[in-house]
C-alpha cells in the first residue's frame, strides 16, 4: 500500500500544493512575515516530495526529521507557518486523496505536526574536551577565516605524528563538516563559505592519498557511489579511503551516478561489495532502483551496503530499500565490508 500511496502523492504533488495554498488562504497581499503565493507553493511542493519518500518506506521518522530541519533552517518558533502548512496539507490530503491513501498521508503529517516543538539549543558538533576535538575546533575556525592552506598543513602534520586517518576522518573532518552544515542552516555562514570549507576538506583528503594508497595486489573490489541527484559524496569517499587502507581495491564513482549505467559497470568491475551513500531522503527511490540494478540477472550479484544520515535516523531503512546491511560511520562500514567478504 505505501508504495502505491507514495506514487499517488508523487503524481499529485503540484495540485495538492496548489490546494494547500488555497487552504492557507495565502495571496500576495498577505500580511508581513507570511510567504507570498509562489514561494508558499514552492515550499508545500518540497514538503510533499519529502513526504512521498517517507510514505514509500513507511518511515514517519524521516518526515519528522525533515520538518524539524525546516523549522530550524527558518528559525521558526513553536507556532509557526510550518505547523500551519502541515495542518493545511493534512486537510487537503483527507479531502482530495482517495480515502486509504489520504489517511496514510494525513497520519504522517499529523505525527510531524505533533512532534514540532521549539528547536532545542544545540551545543554543536565540536564541543568535546579531548585533543582531537580541540584540533577540530581550530580547523573549523581556520576555515571560517579562509586559511585553508595552513589549516591543511597542520592536519597533515597531525597524521605524520601518528594520528590514524580513521580518527582524523571521524573525529575531526566529519564533525567539522557537520558544524559547517549547522552554521549554514542557522544562517551564520553563506553557501560560498560552505563551498570553501568543503573544497578545503576535499583537498586535504586528496593530499592524504599518499598515506592511504600502498602499491600491491588488491583482489577484493569495493565499488562506492551515490545515485540520483545526490551530491554529498565526502562520507562515501571516507568509506572508500578506509577500505583502501584495509587492503581493499576500493573504487569511487563519486556522486550523481546514473542508475542506468550501473549494470554495465558491475559486470565490468565485478565488485564483491557495492556501497551506496545517500544524504537526502529525496533520493531514496533512486537508491532502491540502484540496488535492483546491481542485482539484475547476469550481473555478478555483489553484497550491498547503504549508509548516510537517513540510515542512521531510521535503523530499519536499509532493509526496506533492499540492501544487505548498513553502518553508521566509515569505520563500521569497513568492518561490515570485511564481514561480507571473509
Ligand atoms: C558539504 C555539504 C554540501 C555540498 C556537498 C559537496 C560534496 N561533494 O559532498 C553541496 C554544496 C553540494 C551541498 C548541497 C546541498 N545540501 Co548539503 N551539506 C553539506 C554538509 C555541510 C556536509 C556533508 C558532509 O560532508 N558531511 C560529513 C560526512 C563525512 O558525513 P556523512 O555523509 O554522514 O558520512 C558518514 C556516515 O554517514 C557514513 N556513510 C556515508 N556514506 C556511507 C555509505 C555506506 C555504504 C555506509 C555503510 C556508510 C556511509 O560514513 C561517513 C563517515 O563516517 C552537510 C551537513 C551535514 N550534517 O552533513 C549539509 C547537508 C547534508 N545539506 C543539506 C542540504 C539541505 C543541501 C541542499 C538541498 C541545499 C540546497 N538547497 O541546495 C543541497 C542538495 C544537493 C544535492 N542534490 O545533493 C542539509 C540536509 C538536510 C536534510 N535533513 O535533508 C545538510 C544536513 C545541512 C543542514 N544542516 O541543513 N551540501
Amino acid at each position: 500500500m505505501s508504495l502505491a500511496a507514495a506514487q499517488v502523492l508523487r503524481e499529485r504533488v503540484h495540485d495538492l500544493a496548489a490546494a494547500g495554498v488555497g487552504q492557507l488562504g495565502v495571496d500576495d497581499a498577505s500580511p508581513g512575515g507570511r510567504l507570498g503565493h509562489a514561494p508558499c507553493r514552492e515550499e508545500l511542493t518540497m514538503h510533499l516530495r519529502q513526504l512521498a519518500e517517507a510514505v514509500a518506506v513507511e518511515s514517519p521518522a524521516l518526515f519528522i526529521d525533515y520538518a524539524t530541519w525546516v523549522q530550524i533552517r527558518h528559525s521558526q518558533p513553536d507556532v509557526s507557518p510550518l505547523s500551519e502548512q502541515l495542518r493545511a496539507l493534512t486537510e487537503v490530503a483527507r479531502r482530495d486523496l482517495p480515502a486509504t491513501v489520504g489517511n496514510e498521508v494525513a497520519s504522517m503529517l499529523e505525527a510531524a505536526s505533533e512532534s514540532l516543538t521549539a528547536p532545542a539549543h544545540s551545543a554543536g558538533y565540536l564541543s568535546g574536551d579531548d585533543e582531537l576535538s580541540r584540533i577540530a575546533r581550530r580547523y573549523f575556525d581556520d576555515l571560517l577565516a579562509f586559511d585553508h592552506g595552513a589549516a591543511n598543513q597542520r592536519l597533515l602534520a597531525v597524521v605524520e605524528h601518528g594520528t590514524e586517518i580513521a580518527d582524523l576522518y571521524l573525529r575531526v573532518l566529519q564533525p567539522v563538516m557537520c558544524e559547517v552544515g549547522r552554521f549554514w542552516q542557522l544562517g551564520k555562514i553563506n553557501v560560498a563559505q560552505e563551498h570553501y570549507c568543503t573544497a578545503a576538506v576535499q583537498g586535504l583528503m586528496g593530499q592524504l592519498n599518499a598515506h592511504i594508497f600502498k602499491p600491491g595486489v588488491r583482489r577484493r573490489v569495493v565499488l562506492a557511489f551515490c545515485v540520483g541527484d545526490e551530491r554529498h559524496d565526502v562520507g562515501m569517499r571516507m568509506v572508500a579511503d578506509l577500505a583502501t587502507l584495509r587492503g581493499f581495491d576500493a573504487r569511487c564513482l563519486g556522486g550523481t551516478v546514473p542508475v542506468a549505467e550501473l549494470a554495465s559497470i558491475i559486470t565490468r568491475m565485478k565488485p564483491e561489495v557495492v556501497a551506496i551513500s545517500m544524504t537526502l531522503v529525496a533520493h531514496l527511490g533512486e537508491v532502491r532502483d540502484a540496488l535492483r540494478a546491481v542485482r539484475a540477472p547476469g550481473a555478478s550479484k555483489p553484497r550491498t551496503i547503504v549508509g548516510g544520515y537517513p540510515f542512521s535516523l531510521d535503523p530499519e531503512l536499509w532493509r526496506r530499500v533492499g540492501a544487505d546491511g548498513t553502518a553508521q560511520d566509515a569505520v563500521a562500514a569497513v568492518d561490515l565490508i570485511e564481514e561480507f567478504t571473509s
